[in-house]
């Protein structure tokens, strides 16, 4: 109802609390609660059992930092796989890519794709219609288990580690989706806050070191998940894309001809410039 307030109760001690001028949808999907509504500052958003997905005000930078990054550092990624993302926005900028050719996304909960579609339209923008599109319903872990598949560019836009993405924050996880990795490609995550979620990026990156030559994180800062910058695991067999030089991203970001409001190449480069007390954390 309008009037209601919607609190998020993702950490044990803090709690923000989100005014809700009307509610689009809330109720129990087959795997998690969902709500939908518009708030005055981030305009419509999604919470999946109480904690915040996405809003329209800032869902950009998320989106652009998790597609962006590790397919201009590939640099020509044609063939890539989203785990999770239901709302749709990676796909979207995933498909502004001209290199790609093919975009897999792999989704638990069909409720979310639907509701997504019809109450926050300008997420996917048109992109489950694109025929290079191919959404399948499924657990992301059972697939990677089991496709013959490979993808240039792997991107795990989950939940947190609590509920259904818990199985994606694995190591038997992050085997299998080595595994349908292409040579020479990249895999990144959705890690968590890592000033308010330490634990969770120590162990991925853990896991990832032990699959790949070349683990790390990259951060950005999206006001809605909140506590600080969150963290973006990286990993890949090739070390030279944490460090590809500004001149060729300038280059890839112009061929591209992306029009992005937080992404530039300097902010990439930047974004994997790790504050110390992140840095302790990945040891
Ligand atoms: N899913 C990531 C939400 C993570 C929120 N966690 C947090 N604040 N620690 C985003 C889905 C967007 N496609």
């Amino acid at each position: 109802m309008a009037g209601d307030k919607f609190q998020e109760t993702l950490y044990s001690g803090w709690r923000t609390e989100y005014t809700c001028a009307e509610v689009y949808f809330d109720s129990e999907t087959d795997h998690q609660r969902l709500i939908i509504f518009h708030n005055p500052d981030f305009g419509r958003m999604m919470m999946l059992d109480g904690i915040t997905q996405t809003t329209e005000a800032d869902e950009f930078i998320y989106h652009e930092m998790l597609a962006h990054v590790p397919i201009l550092a590939h640099g020509d990624a044609k063939r890539v796989l989203i785990i999770g993302g239901g709302d749709g926005g990676m796909l979207r900028e995933v498909l502004r890519h001209p290199t790609v050719e093919h975009c897999t996304m792999v989704e638990i909960d069909p409720s979310v794709v639907e509701l997504s579609k019809t109450h926050l339209p300008n997420h996917s923008a048109g992109a489950f219609e694109d025929p290079r599109t191919d959404l399948v319903f499924a657990d992301g872990a059972a697939f990677v288990k089991e496709t013959n598949d490979t993808f240039d560019v792997i991107i795990i836009d989950s939940t947190d580690p609590i509920g259904p993405g818990e199985v994606l924050f694995q190591d038997t996880f992050y085997a299998a989706a080595r595994n349908c990795l292409a040579p020479g490609g990249v895999l990144v995550t959705q890690n968590g806050v890592p000033f308010m979620q330490p634990d969770e990026l120590r162990n991925t990156v853990a896991h990832l070191r032990n699959l790949f030559t070349d683990a790390s994180c990259y951060l950005a800062t999206i006001p809605t998940y909140v506590g600080g910058p969150m963290a973006f695991g990286w990993a890949t067999d090739n070390p030279a894309l944490r460090d590809i030089d500004q001149l060729v991203l300038d280059q890839r970001f112009e061929a591209a001809g992306l029009k992005t409001r937080y992404y530039t190449p300097a902010v990439h480069k930047g974004a994997f410039a790790l504050p110390g007390y992140v840095s302790e954390i990945i040891g």
